[in-house]
């Protein structure tokens, strides 16, 4: 029988990590490979939109034109480069690469701070991450499963979860963006006018689409068009990652479910907690689809 590898939640430069999946020695050796003009690195803490991004750069790539990524995953078009396998090829990836990451912005490759490749920082409500996470950690063969969502709420606050401290995480990338090639772009307004996102993206990377060619992207970067394809909704990933029984990958995909979740007290210790750590960043959070209605 196979060997089954042994996930374990590990500590690698202040970072958490999970064995198994990511090498020390392959994440010491990506923070010098050389960054190429063309490299494409979308970042997000887990949870924020990165199998939604996998998607939208497929789709800007093929012009829209679904077909073209009807052969391959779209996790294996644009894959997780701080995993052991994807971290091994990346330097010899033939251009343009186009990469997710969770890393935090001082594990990245160097090169990004020389203004080489691009970033799209995507960030999602810390709340909703919250909860995603929670979910996906039922899900996650790979992670270990909550007793229950207080202590899970209790870990994530702690950043005891692979990705570490949401508040770190954006606090490091959002304060070096200026030596970068960076787009900042939230969840939210993905979720709000996914079409604005869409040319936004377009427009950072110098990709000339038609009219015709973004409706298309859009028309399969939408929550229900992932959920019925199998290339971008996870479905196929390996039962001895995820455990498909449990529950989806393409969960609910809204804005505010953390309402359904945290008490009145949890609630009130995360405000807190956001209020002292954010108050140097100029950044503003949508915690309910209500409030599109209002901005509108
Ligand atoms: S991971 O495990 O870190 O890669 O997860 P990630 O892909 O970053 O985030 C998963 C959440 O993103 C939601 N998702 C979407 N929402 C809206 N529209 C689209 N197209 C979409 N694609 C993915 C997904 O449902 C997870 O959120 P939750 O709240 O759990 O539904």
């Amino acid at each position: 029988m196979a060997d089954t590898p042994d996930f374990q939640l590990y500590q690698h430069k202040g970072f958490y990590f999970i064995s198994g999946i990511h090498s020390a020695e392959d994440l010491d050796k990506l923070k010098d490979c050389e960054i190429r003009d063309t490299d494409i690195f979308t970042i997000t803490y887990p949870k924020s939109g990165t199998i939604w991004m996998q998607q939208i750069l497929c789709l800007i790539d093929a012009k829209g034109d679904l077909s073209v990524t009807d052969k391959r995953l779209n996790a294996d078009r644009v894959p997780w480069v701080e995993l052991t396998e994807n971290a091994k090829k990346f330097d010899s990836a033939p251009s343009p690469r186009m990469q997710v990451s969770h890393l935090p912005y001082y594990l990245a490759p160097q090169g990004l701070r020389q203004k080489k490749g691009k970033v799209i920082y995507v960030a999602r409500n810390p709340k909703d991450v919250l909860v995603s996470y929670y979910h996906f950690h039922k899900l996650a063969v790979i992670m270990e499963t909550p007793k229950d969502f207080n202590e899970f709420f209790n870990k994530f606050m702690e950043g005891r979860v692979c990705g570490s401290c949401w508040f770190d995480h954006i606090t490091g990338w959002y304060t070096h963006k200026d030596e970068m090639n960076f787009l900042y772009l939230t969840y939210e307004e993905m979720i709000q006018d996914l079409k604005a996102a869409v040319l936004k993206i377009c427009s950072f990377l110098g990709k000339q689409l038609d009219e015709q060619q973004i409706a298309n992207v859009v028309k399969h970067c939408t929550f229900e068009q992932m959920k019925n394809n199998l290339n971008a909704n996870y479905e196929t990933i390996s039962e001895s990652l995820l455990n498909h029984k449990i529950g989806k990958f393409m969960r609910k995909g809204t804005v505010g479910d953390w309402k359904n979740h945290l008490t009145v007290t949890q609630n009130e210790m995360f405000d807190q907690v956001f209020q002292e750590r954010m108050r140097k960043l100029p950044l503003k959070f949508v915690w309910d689809i209500s409030e599109f209605k209002i901005c509108s």
